[in-house]
């Protein structure tokens, strides 16, 4: 990849990190999932870091939160087709 690309890449990283729209909540979701077991869906650890990530002082125990809005069939997993009400939930909360 030319330079020039990856500079601008970053400099797009950069100023995205202070706004938190469905973009950037789906976008830290994913990377968190790549980083972790990269299975396609949320567990717990997971989504402690993307609300790290998303600015919340109390991953620890918000992480339940989300998965009370967002874990339909109770597995513990935020999946694909979950994601989408944790990705609102998330806007709602974080975004502004
Ligand atoms: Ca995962
Ligand atoms: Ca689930």
């Amino acid at each position: 990849m030319p330079l020039s690309g990856d500079k601008f890449i970053k400099i797009n990283e950069e100023r995205a990190k202070d706004v938190i729209n469905e973009e950037r909540v789906r976008d830290v979701l994913r990377k968190v999932d790549a980083e972790g077991d990269g299975d396609g869906r949320l567990n717990k650890e997971e989504l402690k870091v993307a609300l790290r990530q998303l600015g919340s002082r109390n991953a620890a125990w918000r992480y339940r939160r989300c998965l009370s809005h967002a874990d339909d069939n109770k597995d513990g997993l935020v999946s694909e087709k979950e994601q989408e009400e944790l990705v609102k939930y998330l806007v709602a909360k974080y975004g502004n």
